[in-house]
């Protein structure tokens, strides 16, 4: 009897069908971010990475060209099982040699390449506007900016983006979710709380003015709670971005790394998915402050993955990783946290949920607890390696990651 055969009777004897699981699993799209691949650099300009995001590290072979962002990213992928969609930034625009181009200015064309990228992949794209790591971005500010001169600069941005993300919905044929964040903020505390948050407001009303496709663009708006040199305050807090989302109907974004310690997403995902037709998340690993690790399979994202899988939200939240870790192979990186994320959504998608929650309802707790142990240690990786070999893709990367490295990164 084959591993997997003895896993899915031992599921069944716990109530769950490990052929449905893997059912739902191969259904997931996680979004990919781009910007593991070359440290968050991007392509538009030489600034340093700002706004209070911090890459440490400095293996070899990072990309810096779109080429070898290309062919990294299509190693990743295929070591990665399951569906992907891209996710760029919009300094990930790609210019003609010597061309300088102004980010209130960008266009669709800038994304072209991209565009047939993902195409040839069966892809949709998401998009991101790049409020930091350029000179516009003044004293921390962009669209809360009391210098009208900047804040309007990015508001061009911002809208540049919309139409960005409506081409690439267009061109895909898949919708783009669109995510805003703005770096802004004060180091110390600030005289006004008020001021930034209404021209942020503003700004936001100002960029959601023009038309777009609603079924086709998805808006997000990711808070934060402090940032590198930004410790005081934060312009776009939680509690700006959940009312502004839910006065303009996007939909909000919550990135694991964006809250008080001791706070975590999983916990708020049912109050969100109470209010808010769609959620989007930004999985990554914060550790002792937003330090954007690879995301592990530990505690906290198999909680996430358990309160999409039982509220049955699959369909509802917008899911995408987002670290950038320069101290290890890049590639390894990313293959290591999307792969994580899946083996939360697989690990949640093997939980008898309804059998948990009524212990709960019957106040059973003490049975409650013994089970939920119990499936710590059922056999889910074995259902996990069946995933693999039903998408063709091996488990033990190591060797074709060592191998490219030996092969491309070393070369560069
Ligand atoms: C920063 C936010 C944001 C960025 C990316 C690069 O703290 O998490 O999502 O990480 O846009
Ligand atoms: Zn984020």
């Amino acid at each position: 009897m084959s591993r997997y055969s003895q896993a899915k009777e031992i599921y069944a004897e716990l109530g769950v069908e490990t052929e449905k699981a893997i059912k739902a699993l191969k259904d997931v799209t996680i979004s990919v971010h781009c910007w593991q691949g070359d440290d968050v650099g991007g392509f538009d300009n030489k600034e340093a990475l700002s706004g209070g995001i911090q890459t440490t590290g400095n293996y070899m072979g990072k990309a810096t060209t779109p080429k070898q962002l290309m062919q990294d990213l299509d190693k990743a992928f295929s070591l990665i099982p399951g569906r992907k969609k891209l996710n760029l930034h919009a300094s990930y625009a790609i210019v003609e040699d010597g061309e300088n181009i102004s980010r209130d200015k960008i266009e669709p064309k800038h994304f072209k390449a991209w565009v047939d990228y993902a195409k040839k992949r069966n892809m949709g794209i998401d998009f991101n506007p790049t409020f930091f790591a350029h000179p516009m971005v003044r004293d921390n500010l962009t669209l809360s900016s009391p210098n009208e001169e900047v804040r309007k600069y990015w508001i061009e941005h911002g809208k540049a983006c919309v139409k960005i993300s409506e081409y690439f919905a267009n061109e895909t044929g898949i919708p783009c979710v669109m995510n805003i964040w703005i770096p802004d903020g004060y180091k110390d505390i600030p005289a006004d709380r008020m001021g930034p948050r209404a021209r942020f407001k503003d700004s936001l009303d100002q960029i959601l003015s023009i038309p777009y496709d609603k079924e086709k663009v998805y808006v997000t708006l990711e808070s934060k709670v402090f940032g590198i040199g930004l410790e005081s305050y934060t312009v776009g807090s939680s509690e700006f971005c959940l009312s502004y989302s839910d006065y303009k109907g996007i939909t909000p974004l919550m990135d694991n790394g964006h809250y008080h310690p001791t706070e975590v997403v999983s916990d708020k995902i049912s109050s969100l998915l109470l209010f808010n037709k769609k959620i989007a998340l930004h999985i990554t690993r914060p550790v002792r402050w937003d330090s954007d690790h690879v995301v592990l399979l530990d505690d906290e994202t198999k909680e996430i993955a358990k309160e999409i899988v039982r509220n049955d939200a699959l369909d509802r939240v917008f899911i995408a990783t987002d670290y950038f870790d320069a101290s290890i192979n890049r590639i390894a990186a990313w293959i290591m946290g999307v792969r994580n994320v899946q083996k939360a959504l697989l690990f949640a998608l093997l939980q008898p949920n309804d059998k948990l929650k009524a212990l709960q309802d019957n106040n059973e707790l003490t049975q409650l607890m013994i089970l939920s142990e119990e499936l710590k240690t059922a056999p889910m990786g074995d259902v996990w390696q069946e995933f693999l070999n039903r998408e063709d893709i091996v488990e033990n990367y190591i060797e074709e990651v060592k191998k490219y490295e030996k092969e491309v990164l070393v070369n560069r």
